[in-house]
């Protein structure tokens, strides 16, 4: 029987099976791409890391989409610096949600990579967070996939909980220092 891509049914089987695809133009956009994937990977969620640009190997960034839909890869994030067509081109080669996550550096500290990756085409969404918005674009990938997966959804719930503790006690820890003075 063929698989079915819309079944209701969620999929409890997440172990080691990669959801995201994570591509970035650079070797040198790695220190910050990486944490994208580690935030990914505290909330449970596996994905790899593709170094490829539309402009130096946009065969490399076509025939990884190809192998992320066959492989029912759920997400896509393009990281890419300066003119940082990457999230953009990859939006215009998939279906599947893309987000694009623009890096800083050069001579306008992200400006051009944040507009060059937001002012997309009505038709071609790249939904993208701020510069160097490592953390949000794991978060927004979570986001996606916990409408599919609830072990996604519970992996939030603990997350937001934790960062809603931690923000309490520097709160208080603040405010205690103040009233000391
Ligand atoms: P190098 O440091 O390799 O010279 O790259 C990369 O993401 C990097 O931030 C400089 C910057 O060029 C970016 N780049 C793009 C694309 N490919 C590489 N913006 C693309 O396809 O959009």
């Amino acid at each position: 029987m063929p698989k079915q891509h819309d079944e209701k049914k969620p999929d409890s089987t997440l172990t080691g099976r990669v959801l995201v695809g994570i591509l970035t133009g650079s070797p040198n956009d790695l220190p910050t791409v990486v944490k994208v994937r580690d935030t990914l990977s505290e909330l449970g969620i596996t994905s790899e890391i593709v170094v490829a640009s539309a402009h130096r190997t946009p065969d490399k960034v076509f025939a990884y989409i190809e192998r992320a839909h066959k492989e029912d890869v759920k997400v896509l994030i393009g990281c890419a610096g300066v003119a940082a067509h990457l999230a953009g081109v990859i939006a215009g080669h998939t279906r599947l949600p893309v987000i694009g996550l623009p890096l800083s550096g050069g001579i306008m500290s992200g400006l051009d990579a944040l507009l060059s990756t937001v002012q997309m085409p009505p038709g071609v969404p790249v939904a993208t967070v701020a510069v160097d918005g490592a953390k949000n674009a794991a978060m927004l990938a979570a986001r996606i996939l916990a409408l599919q997966f609830p072990e996604i959804n519970d992996a939030l719930d603990i997350a937001a909980k934790k960062e809603r503790a931690r923000y309490d006690l520097a709160a208080d820890e603040a405010l205690a220092k103040l009233t000391a003075q």
